[in-house]
């Protein structure tokens, strides 16, 4: 176990030397080791006290992060989940510890991130009393979580933990919390005890109908205008590869929701780009106007569909997702598909289809592309242009950083212009849309892939509902590029307020900021500020052949919006913005 406060060797020695009899925090301890779990975000308390006692004790190899706040630590371990593909995993303290957790949490199901959450809990003996830091985190987080527990009994620990990492990561991943309470820590287990668990009512089907396979396919064959929508499912099947070739073999042109970005490669000729309220103006004519839409791993989240009665009213739709619930919940399906999108994918190459000739189709998706592509003005005059700037990162580190986004218009402007070629570069909050998730998501995504640039993009609002985590820069020597595209204001809410709100700028500018480098500096960490667009290159160059951590202020054009949307009530071929 690293410890990494320097203790003085003196009261190491003497602690190392305490004898103590096995507890079930020892056990948790082993049971964590068991799951090769190498990295924990967490924070103590008094309720999970004989935890951290237990990691203090122990002899296991895994990386405990202290974040500064426990939401930090819940969304580093979404970070670090979503480009490792591993569960992640959080201890916090009961009560305030636990409550901290609760956007987390929540964001976590939204974007179906595996994670398992380690609560601790006041002793049973005084459970509903209101005990000091009690506070019912069954009863909280039962909407909010895939599963959740209260152990009751130490022997219960070894399957209660296996058998929330097998919910956590399996069928459609999301949290699960374990609330565990101090006597149970503390008790003294004796034995050995099942790890084995049996879930009749939790088995996801992953193997699609063959019928159902070849349904997907006849209708391929009779489409005209067919169109691929692909989420996140893909990536957290592991199905880009058969994602690729199944869309070359028919030639179907493939749009991608917000989190599934990266699971097609942007640069493909057969990518539209994101769809939605801010996407490409050809990914959602196409969505509009396709008479096949295979919906491979999304949601058909409203952002993306905008007004229900506008979504693909001409197409037949065919679904596969692995969570039946999703099946049918927003959009009428003809071809629902229950499964894993990889081994969908492959049953779907595995089985012939009739080559269709689909050049109309394409030509006009070809002038759709052309003449209205994601478009900026490009003036230096107020200032930096944000659209340009994510460009010119994505430029410098040739599109292969891990890019993780915070809330607002930074995480459409990264979504729109950092171009992603590969799976599992990309860290977002979708669903729930939490400003604050974005830095600590880089930290969490730096720490699972230390060889990668990971490159954290954040509004000047939502970076201070997290900033306290830059100390973990430091500490861990994490070398994060913090970029900032600071426009005094919480941007997005200011670009509704003009557009929605006859310019009532309620609330929205923030003429107060700090001054980010100094305040990057008292982390410890190095700090730029820049104001010109001829220093954007030269900073550039700078900040990622820097062999450390680094906040750069980019002061961007304070008024830029987010272009094109789709107003809120509109069907998405009634963009706004699409031309200059
Ligand atoms: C926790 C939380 N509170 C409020 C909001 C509503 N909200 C969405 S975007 C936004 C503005 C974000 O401002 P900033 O972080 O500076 O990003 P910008 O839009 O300027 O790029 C706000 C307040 C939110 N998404 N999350
Ligand atoms: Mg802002």
């Amino acid at each position: 176990m690293k410890v990494e406060a320097k203790m003085d060797p003196q009261a190491t020695e003497q602690a190392a030397k305490t004898e103590k009899p096995r507890t079930g925090a020892d056990l948790l301890i082993e049971l964590l080791e068991e799951q090769d779990v190498d990295t924990v975000f967490g924070y103590p308390g008094g309720a999970v006290l004989p935890i951290y006692d237990a990691m203090y004790r122990a002899d296991r190899e895994f990386k405990h992060i202290l974040t500064r706040h426990e939401q930090g630590a819940i969304f580093a371990a979404e970070g670090y989940a979503r480009v490792t593909g591993k569960t992640g995993v959080v201890i916090a303290t009961s009560g305030p510890g636990a409550t901290n957790l609760i956007t987390g949490i929540t964001d976590a199901m939204m974007d179906s991130l595996p994670l398992v959450i380690f609560t601790g809990q006041v002793a049973k003996t005084v459970i509903g009393t209101d005990a000091f830091q009690e506070s019912d985190v069954l009863g909280i987080t039962t909407p909010i979580t895939k599963y959740n527990y209260q152990v009751d009994d130490v022997r219960d620990l070894p399957r209660v933990v296996s058998e929330a990492f097998h919910i956590a990561s399996t069928g459609r991943p999301g949290p699960v919390v374990i609330d565990i309470p101090k006597n149970i820590a503390e008790a003294l287990p004796e034995g050995i005890f099942s790890r084995e668990f049996n879930l009749p009512g939790y088995q996801p089907t992953t193997k699609p109908n063959p019928k159902q396979i070849v349904k997907v396919l006849r209708a391929l064959e009779n489409a005209k205008k067919p169109l691929i929508l692909a989420g996140a499912g893909v990536l957290f099947a592991g199905a880009t590869e058969e994602l690729k070739q199944f869309a070359e073999r028919s030639e179907v042109p493939v749009v991608n929701t917000l989190l599934g970005l990266g699971n097609f490669p942007g640069t493909h000729p057969l990518s539209l780009g994101m769809g939605g309220m801010h996407g490409s103006y050809a990914a959602n004519m196409a969505m509009y106007e396709c008479d096949y839409l295979i919906n491979i791993g999304a949601r058909f989240d409203d952002r993306l569909t905008g007004n229900l009665d506008h979504y693909a009213p001409n197409a037949k739709v065919a679904h596969i997702d692995i969570d039946p619930a999703e099946i049918g919940k927003n959009v009428v399906t003809e071809i629902p598909v229950v499964a894993d999108a990889k081994e969908a994918l492959q049953a779907l190459l595995a089985n012939e289809v009739k080559p269709v000739d689909h050049a109309e189709w394409h030509a006009h998706i070809e002038v759709n592309k052309e003449k209205y592509p994601l478009w900026y003005e490009h003036d230096d005059k107020e200032g930096i242009s944000p659209q340009w700037l994510v460009k010119k990162i994505h430029e410098h580190t040739d599109g292969n950083a891990i890019v993780t986004t915070d809330v607002g218009q930074n995480q459409m402007w990264a979504a729109q212009f950092y171009t992603l070629d590969k799976p599992n570069n990309w860290a977002s909050s979708g669903g729930l849309g939490s400003m604050g998730f974005g830095f600590p998501a880089a930290i969490g995504a730096q720490l699972g892939r230390p060889d990668d640039v990971v490159v954290s993009i954040n509004g000047d609002g939502g970076f201070q509902m997290n900033l306290q985590e830059l100390i973990l820069l430091k500490q861990w020597n994490l070398p994060v590029k913090v970029i900032i595209l600071n426009n005094c204001a919480l941007g997005m809410v200011r670009q509704w307020q003009e557009d929605f709100y006859d310019e009532r700028y309620s609330e929205s500018l923030l003429d107060m900021n700090p001054d980010f480098v100094k305040l990057a500096e008292s982390y410890g960490v190095r700090g730029m500020k820049i104001e010109e667009e001829a220093d954007v290159d030269a900073a550039l160059e700078d900040i990622f052949s820097y062999d450390g951590p680094v906040l750069a202020d980019f002061r961007i054009i304070p008024k830029e919006r987010v272009l094109p949307i789709v107003a809120p009530g509109k069907g998405i071929h009634q963009m706004l913005g699409v031309e200059k």
